[in-house]
């Protein structure tokens, strides 16, 4: 399914194209324990909700002003998600709809000595380095907060994960030469607020921080040019930390001697200084600091959610995890509402900031069963049973659920 393209998409219709995914994905794995109770969805038309924006397949809408749209979660059967199904979030009303990569400059300036303006071409010149990393909004399943929250409204879809190649920023930062006495750097994308009640949105790093090695300017995702929507020609990607700080179509990279204040730092995207974030709706957190790393997550792929299952046969569960850059130690899954565990087998390790693979061979007694999937990252942190909240619904991180009924 990596192997996907549009091509391939119009030559089968999309219809026997999404037969042949499943199929290509999950191959001789389908055991005949795991029965579908309905047949795939034939979406020829669009779906509730869905629109087709450009170099994307019919996505669900979250917002259409600026465009928010959600990843289907059939992709999610494969490790890198196809760029034309992953997911978009702008904020700002202006966004580029065209950039003519000729003329685009990415500029380095501030506080440093030799000031920077580089074309893509020249961005190309440097030594490419490829890394495999999750990209999830901050927001990602905010729908499901309880009490609800504000905010765009995402299901499980906001998150992605693709091969990103490009320049280091430190390679950029080095050659530009940071002055004494820089102490942040602040990033700024093409994209406009159009009037001067909405702050253009500009984010910032602290020094030591931009320096990370593994920290890229990317103009690649999973071996392509970025789609328009994703950032075209270059965007930030900080593996390991929430979306909001990968700026999208960067333009302008600048040293600064004071720290940065603006609206997209200062008063959105902060998080209670509690542990994992929670805070409750009559006890609000006084003291925030900016969202940075992800918390540990994983999920259930297939079968679907309602899934038929006949009895006495194994079926072979299957899904993903991810955390902010330490790596998945361990998935388990319990059938007994979390008194036992068994740890499922990992897949192909694709680094620590990737999505990584699990599966489990399940053989089911009779009756009705709810699975739940945990995952444990090398740092040790783990995922817990409840759900915890926070007024923005911000990194949710409970373990999944699968309802599954045996025949
Ligand atoms: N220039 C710019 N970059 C941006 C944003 C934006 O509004 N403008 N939104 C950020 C947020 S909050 C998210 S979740 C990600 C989404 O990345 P994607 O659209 O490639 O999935 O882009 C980030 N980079
Ligand atoms: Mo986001």
């Amino acid at each position: 399914m990596a192997e996907y393209s549009k091509v391939t998409e119009a030559l089968l219709g999309r219809r026997r194209w999404l037969r042949q995914v499943s199929m290509a994905s999950l191959g001789s794995l389908v055991p005949l324990g795991c029965q579908r109770e309905a047949p795939a969805p034939t979406a020829e038309s669009l779906e509730l909700n869905e629109m087709r924006f450009p170099g994307k397949i019919p996505m669900r809408v979250i917002n259409s002003r600026p465009p928010c749209l959600e990843t289907p979660w059939r992709y999610f059967r494969s490790d890198f998600t196809p760029n034309e199904a992953f997911y978009v979030r702008w904020h700002l009303q202006m966004l580029p709809t065209e950039v003519d990569p000729r003329r685009w400059r990415l500029t380095v300036g501030g506080e440093v000595k030799q000031p920077l303006r580089l074309s893509l071409r020249e961005l190309r010149e440097f030594e490419p380095v490829t890394i495999a990393a999750v990209n999830q909004c901050s927001g990602n399943s905010r729908a499901l907060a309880d009490p609800r929250v504000p905010g765009a409204q995402w299901e499980n879809g906001a998150m992605g994960n693709a091969r990103w190649t490009g320049v280091p920023l430190e390679t950029l930062l080095e050659r530009a030469g940071i002055k004494a006495g820089a102490v942040e750097v602040t990033f700024r994308g093409l994209d406009r607020g159009g009037i001067q009640s909405v702050p253009d949105f500009v984010r910032s790093l602290k020094v030591e921080l931009a320096l990370d090695s593994d920290i890229l300017v990317a103009y690649a995702m999973n071996g392509e040019p970025l789609p328009m929507l994703n950032g075209f020609p270059a965007r930030l990607v900080v593996p390991g930390w929430y979306a909001t700080w990968w700026i999208k179509s960067l333009s302008e990279i600048t040293v600064v001697d004071k720290p940065f204040t603006g609206f997209w730092m200062d008063k959105a995207y902060r998080i209670p200084t509690t542990p994992n974030a929670v805070e409750t709706p009559d006890n609000l957190a006084t003291e925030t600091v900016p969202i940075s790393r992800m918390n540990v997550r994983s999920f259930f792929t297939f079968p679907d959610q309602g899934t038929v299952v006949t009895r006495h046969q194994p079926c072979s569960l299957e899904g993903f995890a991810f955390d902010g850059g330490s790596g998945i130690r361990l998935v388990e899954l319990s059938a007994d509402s979390g008194k036992t565990w068994q740890a499922a087998k990992l897949g192909t390790d694709h680094g620590n900031y990737s999505f990584r693979r699990w599966h489990h061979d399940w053989t089911p007694t009779p009756g009705r069963h709810v699975l739940l999937v945990r995952a444990t990252s090398n740092k040790g942190e783990q995922q817990p049973l409840e759900p915890g909240w926070n007024h923005a619904g911000y990194m949710r991180n409970v373990v999944e659920q699968l309802a599954l009924t045996v025949s």
